[in-house]
């Protein structure tokens, strides 16, 4: 695999305070193509190889008002095993210069092995990645495959400024459709979002998820990545 800079494609720095000010107002920041031609063909093969290991998850997830996970995962841990790569990208400095910018503060990796980067793969109708928020305040959601228009699902849900999972059947909510090679940054500790379902057959919706901390702020505060990774 190349180095970062061959697989990033990260946006000019001249557009940094733009993506910032985006960024602080919303608590969501899409990247589009934020992933090289190259990357996404790598990254796709690393996907594919994790995935013949990848677990399927069935359940409702208690902490999370018991919404649903119909979705395939890899950890971390396992990721760090079978694709050191990721693991090298996730720590990649200008992407988390990038990410430290956006934030207007330091932004540092998480400890926690499970939690930090890992994969998660819709591939089934009605699979979906029902509502939550993350244990860490960034999440860089990094698009490998994606249902090729909005009405196929597969949609970033999320409502501005509310963590409450109610807030996303409430006025105000934004759903958001991206395409294979695109990212996005949330705050996503404070923001309440789900994945919409996958609505028929055929379509594949597989993302890396990058999740960054705060200096001093480690450590898990709900049960949900266990129970969708461990
Ligand atoms: O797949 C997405 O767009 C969101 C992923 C997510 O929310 C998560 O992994 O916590
Ligand atoms: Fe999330």
């Amino acid at each position: 695999m190349r180095d970062a800079s061959a697989v990033f494609s990260l946006p000019v720095p001249t557009r940094w305070a733009s993506l910032r000010q985006r960024f602080s107002a919303d608590g969501y920041v899409a990247l589009p193509g934020l992933i090289s031609a190259t990357g996404l063909a790598e990254l796709g093969r690393e996907a594919r190889r994790l995935e013949a290991d990848a677990v399927r998850r069935d359940f409702r997830m208690p902490c999370m008002g018991d919404s649903h996970r119909h979705m395939t995962t890899v950890g971390g841990h396992r990721i760090v095993r079978a694709s050191p790569v990721i693991t090298r990208l996730y720590q990649d400095r200008d992407l988390m210069g990038l990410l430290s910018s956006l934030l207007g503060e330091s932004v540092v990796t998480v400890h926690d092995p499970v939690e930090r980067h890992v994969l998660n793969v819709l591939h089934r109708p009605g699979d979906t990645h029902g509502a939550h928020t993350d244990d860490y305040p960034l999440a860089l959601v990094l698009f490998l495959e994606a249902p090729p228009h909005p009405t196929d699902g597969g949609l970033l849900e999320f409502h501005p400024g509310r963590s409450d999972l109610d807030a996303l059947d409430a006025p105000g909510a934004r759903r958001v459709h991206h395409h294979p090679a695109d990212g996005y940054l949330l705050r996503s500790d404070l923001t309440a979002h789900r994945v919409t379902p996958l609505e028929r057959p055929g379509l594949r919706r597989t993302v890396l998820n990058f999740a960054y901390t705060t200096p001093g702020r480690q450590g898990a505060t709900t049960s949900s990545a266990a129970l969708l990774y461990g």
